[in-house]
Order: C-alpha cells, then structure tokens, then sequence
C-alpha cells in the first residue's frame, strides 16, 4: 500500500476540522523532520524521571506514538549486558536475531518436549478449537497447528528458564531494567501448503522493540517450516498507520535496510533463536516440511500490554526474587481470554502517558550508559 503523502494529509486536516484524526496520523507518518531530535531527548527525560508525564499530555496521538517507541530505545539504553553475552548483543543489536546454538540441556529438553505432547495430545482429545488469535489454546483448524497462548500453565521448566539466567540477563540488556514476562507461546504445525493468514505473512508484532526466544523441540531444516526474519529491520519506528494494519511486504523493508536477505531460522532441537519482533518476520508452511514444535517466551518494558496467563505457581516460587519480579505483572493481570470487557491495546492507552512511560530507577548497581 501507498503511504499518503504527509504534506498532503496535512492540508485536508487544515482545510476539515472532521480530518482531525487523518492529521493525527500525519503525525505518526513522520519519521524524521525538524522535531524529531526532540522527540528522542524528551523519550530520554522520561526515562531517566526528569521530565514527568503530565507535560507531554497534550501531545497528539501519532507524536505520542513516535514518543513512546524513541521512550523504549532510551530505556534500552540503560540496559546492563554480561561481558560473556558480547556476541548475542551485537547479533541483537545489529540484525535483529540471534541463535544461541544448543541453549537447552538435553534433561530440560526433555521434559519440554513432553510437555509438549501431552498438551497437543489433550487439545486434540478434547477437540478444544481455538475461537480467536487471543483465546487460551486450542486448535487452528484451517492452518494445521495447535496453538497455546499459556505454555507456562503446563510447562514449569519454561517458568524456570524464563524467569532465570541467561534469558532474565539478555531481556534486561536488550530492553532496560526490569524487563516483563510478557507470554508464553506454543505451536505445533503440522505440513501445510504456504498460507498468508496470521504470523504467516510478513508482519511486525504491533509492539515495537520487544525480545522473544523461540525454543526449537524439533530440528528444522531449510526445507521445513522454520521462521524467517529479515535482518536489519527491527531498528524501523514504524509509524502509526502500521499498528492498524501490520500487513507488510518486503519491498516495505527494501526502502529502509540496506540489504534485504530474508533468513532462514534454521536449527535442531535445543537450540533457542532469539529476536525483535518488531522487525519483518513470517512463519514458513510447506506441505512436506517436517512437524515443528516450538515454544517462545516473550519479554517487554514495564508497562507494555500483557495478555496474561496462568504459571506453574511452584515453579514461580522457586524463581529468585528478580525472576519472580518479572512475572508478578502477569499474575497481577487477568488473562486477556477470561476479560468480559475489551480494554483496548496500547493504542488506545498513548494518551495515558504515566501508563507506559516507566522511569528506570536510578540507581549506580541498575543503571549504565551505553
Ligand atoms: O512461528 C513462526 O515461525 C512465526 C512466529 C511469529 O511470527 C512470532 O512469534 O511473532
């Protein structure tokens, strides 16, 4: 699809009170312009507590939403990395994706591998089919894959490697201090011919910067249904038109990353791939690639949205007190599957600053810069 062209938004907005929101979303178009460097101090201000939220309450929606992704860069800045997590950073850093040969252990492998069954052997007892994207777990039908959207309710060794090094360590580096456990994913596709529905098509996760780890529990080849990520371009602020509508295509990445080189994510059993997905990632079918199971463990900041879940409370007891920390929001929030009332995404919450904008607490043993 065509961007509008911001200068021509901008004049209907003028000439039509009713074009508000239209110039609203002219806001979120722009990139970069004279306001921009601004956009980035105050996002360092908010950060670092020195600037307070009320004083950007009157910004307009799609320059809330350009604050709110410069706000995520300037708390990742703050982030500490562990000199031995040297090569991960700079494979994060620089494209996006990083794979961590052979991270699991073959007992916790195991026991992932599973639990995994089990739970594909009880949705498919129970011919539990998935009603939506955000339902708890089930089947899809339609794409050949049983899909949880709560891997922590059955897994308590996905608790343990969640809320534990090195996974807590490279959540904290990549986003800040304090990172939260956001969700646990797992999914089971079986072959099926190439689909453009769901994570299928070319996609950010609607989030900006955010870090998943996808744990491998089989071996994917080439030839299989491994994930693709085209590296370089989780380093895009996408404009606010992008979290209406997250469809994208490749010649989307060729007008900013230099080299567009969709890859492959290819790896065995034990190996745990992890990335922003707020860079172009898809899910490959193929109908005679091989069954893939996977399970992913999604981090962000403080305050971003969290669909909930329900961990293996022994599990989180057993965590240590930062492990248990990054759950304690998950089991403070109801599960988006059990809400009876819709309360919207972060879209809908830029206009309550104080909601996202977590300063990062200051302190020397917390905070660095780069
Ligand atoms: O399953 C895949 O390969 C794609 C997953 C995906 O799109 C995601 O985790 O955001």
């Amino acid at each position: 699809m065509r961007q509008p062209s911001v200068a021509g938004l901008a004049r209907r907005a003028r000439a039509n009170p009713a074009y508000q929101r239209t110039a609203e979303l002219a806001d979120g178009i722009v990139d970069s312009g004279p306001w921009a460097p601004d956009i980035d101090l105050v996002a360092e201000q908010l950060a670092a507590g020195t600037r307070s939220a009320r004083e950007v309450a009157d910004w307009r929606v799609g320059r809330l939403h350009q604050l709110r992704l410069a706000y995520q860069e300037a708390r990742a800045g703050r982030g500490q990395w562990p000199a031995e997590l040297a090569e991960l950073r700079t494979g994060l850093e620089s494209d996006g994706v990083h794979v961590w040969r052979g991270l699991v252990g073959p007992d916790e492998l195991a026991a992932m591998q599973a639990e995994m069954d089990a739970f594909v052997a009880r949705i498919e007892a129970d011919h539990l089919v998935a009603t939506r994207y955000q339902s708890r777990e089930g089947l899809w039908p339609e794409d050949a894959a049983v899909v949880s959207n709560d891997a922590f309710a059955w897994s308590p060794e996905l608790v343990a490697m969640a809320g534990g090094p090195p996974l807590l360590e490279i959540a904290e580096g990549y986003l800040g201090p304090g990172p939260v456990v956001q969700r646990a994913q797992a999914m089971r596709y079986q072959p099926h011919q190439p689909s453009d529905r769901h994570q299928f098509r070319w996609h950010h996760d609607l989030e900006g910067r955010r870090l998943k780890a996808m744990v491998l529990l089989t071996d994917v080849g080439s030839g299989d249904q491994p994930m693709t990520y085209v590296a370089g371009s989780h380093r895009r602020r996408h404009s606010i038109h992008r979290y209406h509508d997250n469809r994208l295509r490749l010649g989307y990445a060729e007008r900013y990353t230099r080299h567009v080189e969709p890859r492959l994510l290819t790896g065995v059993a034990g190996d745990v791939i992890f990335f922003d997905s707020n860079g172009l990632h898809r899910g490959t079918r193929r109908p005679t690639g091989a069954v893939r199971d996977v399970l992913v463990i999604e981090y962000a900041a403080p305050g971003s949205p969290l669909m909930g879940g329900r961990p293996v409370p022994d599990a989180v007891h057993g965590l240590s007190d930062d492990g248990q920390a990054a759950f304690a929001t998950m089991l403070a929030t109801e599960p988006v599957w059990e809400r009876t009332v819709d309360r919207g995404g972060w879209l809908d919450q830029l206009i309550d600053v104080e909601s996202w904008a977590v300063p990062v607490q200051t302190s020397s043993s917390t905070t660095s810069t780069p």
